[in-house]
């Protein structure tokens, strides 16, 4: 079973779900999720726009008790986004909020498909419950959801996740983290990924415990949830991706408003080691840091009991083979310095992306470990340390994996652009920030930002745009950006 924190036998609790003000309980959760689910089951995918609010937890929940496969749409994404992501996944219903507002529409999406929007009315469904078939039991090789993700280049690739790996993905943390039914799991994380919503809504809903998202991650906001557990006598598992942790660090009193929290925990990107120290010296506990991807899931991660080192993502999860291997495909030793691409096996690692034969080839190697694509070391104990990726094309802005050739394919779009080069420049509070560096006849750098946001999603707009006359290039024509912004 998936969710046996949601099991008729799981104990009722009031405030299961709180996001924002509003709050659900255990036994509301189950009755609304499974009064949709009615009206899911046999469907090929359903979507869900996934705003901050207990509308997307319980459309999410509605799918899984139906069986059908969960396609989270960024709450933010442009037309260009949304319409790659509907017609790919198959999705023929798009479940959102009452007052959820798109830019884009279900109907004439490339290929002609149609989807229906249904609002989610969560009073309603509380008072239709029992009138839909109750779920029945689905196959834990079922895939749960797909989850898009950015490459180097092209639209996003779905990663279908099957349930089973969902369950040794999350049983694998309970296990590292001591984490469980006693625990509020407090964040503000972005409900379409791995972190917000796997981690951050269906682990604790897994392991009995409770979820509070503060609608939007500000330090103020993540000070009055730990507060809030707290001040109830609860235990607290803070989420955090480095950007929210720099900016806690930041504001002390928000910091020191954490110090009740039993465990802080970073992810999605690599947290500086001066957050790391500011945020033990702030909050009496230095965060844990764990690593992972969309198509692997989380691996790595420091335990709650043990050590914590700054810059360093701990030892694999229960199940989990990591390997490091040089260009040549040859093992690197484990002597904490020497780097190497890690390689990673295990039960929560995707089968493979959704319609894309060509790219599930290019990631797995001949016998079966997942490329993932960052660059690392690992010291005689195991641990890792996670140095960067191979590839510059692949921005980390903020945790937000953003590949620079959608973005560019996106200025592409705009009239005036001749050509466009995206680079992820180093940035202290989001760690990457995405610059781009386009040729255009008369258009302004605001212009070209918009552009992208209305296309893409708001994470993904450059935050800066250089006019430049032309592209350094190659004799084989091919950019270099290398060339555009030298290492300093
Ligand atoms: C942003 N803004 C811009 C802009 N970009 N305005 C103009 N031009 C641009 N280019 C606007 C925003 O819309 C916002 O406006 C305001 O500027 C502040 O933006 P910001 O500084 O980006 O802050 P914010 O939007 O709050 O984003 C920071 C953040 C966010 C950390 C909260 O990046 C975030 O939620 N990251 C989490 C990503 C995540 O969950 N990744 C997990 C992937 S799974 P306004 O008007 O709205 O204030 C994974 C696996 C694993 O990686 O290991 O976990
Ligand atoms: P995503 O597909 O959005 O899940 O992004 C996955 C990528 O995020 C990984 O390949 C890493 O590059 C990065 N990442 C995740 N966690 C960490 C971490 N703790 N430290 C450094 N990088 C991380």
């Amino acid at each position: 079973m998936l969710l046996p924190g949601l099991a008729p036998s799981a104990p009722d609790r009031p405030d299961a779900l709180v996001v924002g003000e509003r709050a659900m309980s255990t036994s509301e959760l189950v009755a609304a999720a499974d009064s949709l689910a009615g009206r899911l089951t046999g469907a090929p995918a359903v979507a869900v726009h996934a705003t901050p609010s207990i509308e997307t937890v319980v459309a999410t929940l509605a799918g899984l008790a139906a069986g059908v496969p969960v396609v989270p749409l960024p709450a933010d994404a442009g037309p260009l986004e949304a319409h790659h992501i509907l017609t790919d996944s198959g999705a023929v219903v798009v479940l959102a909020s009452p007052d959820a507002e798109v830019s884009w529409d279900g109907t004439h999406l490339p290929g002609g498909g149609e989807v229906e929007i249904a609002p989610v009315d969560v009073l309603a469904l509380l008072r239709s419950e029992g009138s839909a078939p109750a779920p029945r039991p689905v196959d834990d090789a079922a895939v749960a959801m797909i989850l898009y993700t950015s490459g180097t280049t092209g639209l996003p690739k779905g990663v279908p996740i099957r349930r089973r790996a969902l369950a040794a993905g999350l049983d694998g943390l309970a296990a590292a983290w001591a984490w469980g039914p006693d625990d509020t799991t407090v964040h503000g994380l972005p409900l379409w990924h791995v972190h917000g919503l796997v981690l951050g809504v269906l682990g604790p809903l897994r392991l009995g415990g409770k979820v509070r998202h503060t609608a939007k991650p500000t330090p103020a906001a993540y000070a009055a949830a730990v507060g809030a557990v707290a001040g109830g006598g609860g235990s607290a598992v803070v989420f955090g991706v480095p950007t929210i942790w720099s900016r806690l660090a930041a504001e002390p009193a928000a910091l020191a408003a954490l110090r009740p929290a039993r465990l802080l925990v970073s992810g999605s990107a690599a947290l500086p080691g001066p957050v790391w120290e500011a945020v033990g010296a702030g909050a009496g506990q230095a965060p844990i840091e764990r690593y992972g991807m969309t198509e692997t899931l989380i691996t790595l991660s420091a335990r709650a009991e043990g050590e914590r080192r700054a810059g360093w993502v701990g030892v694999p999860l229960d199940g989990v083979e990591t390997r490091l291997v040089d260009d040549a495909g040859d093992p690197v030793d484990h002597d904490g310095e020497s780097v190497g691409t890690l390689e990673v096996r295990g039960p929560t690692v995707m089968d493979g992306y959704l319609h894309r034969p060509d790219a599930t080839a290019e990631v797995f190697t001949a016998d079966g470990w997942l490329r993932t694509g960052d660059v690392a070391c690992i010291d005689r104990g195991g641990w890792h340390r996670v140095v960067g990726r191979r590839s510059t094309d692949l921005i980390k802005t903020g945790g937000y994996r953003v590949g620079a050739g959608e973005v560019e394919a996106a200025l592409l779009g705009h009239p005036a652009v001749l050509e466009a080069a995206v680079i992820g420049e180093p940035d202290a509070d989001l760690g990457q920030a995405i610059v781009a560096y386009v040729v255009a006849g008369d258009v302004s750098p605001q212009e070209l930002i918009d552009h992208v946001g209305r296309g893409l999603s708001a994470h993904k707009r450059p935050r800066r745009v250089e006019l430049v006359d032309s592209l350094p290039r190659n004799a084989m024509g091919k950019v270099q950006k290398a060339l555009i912004n030298p290492p300093a």
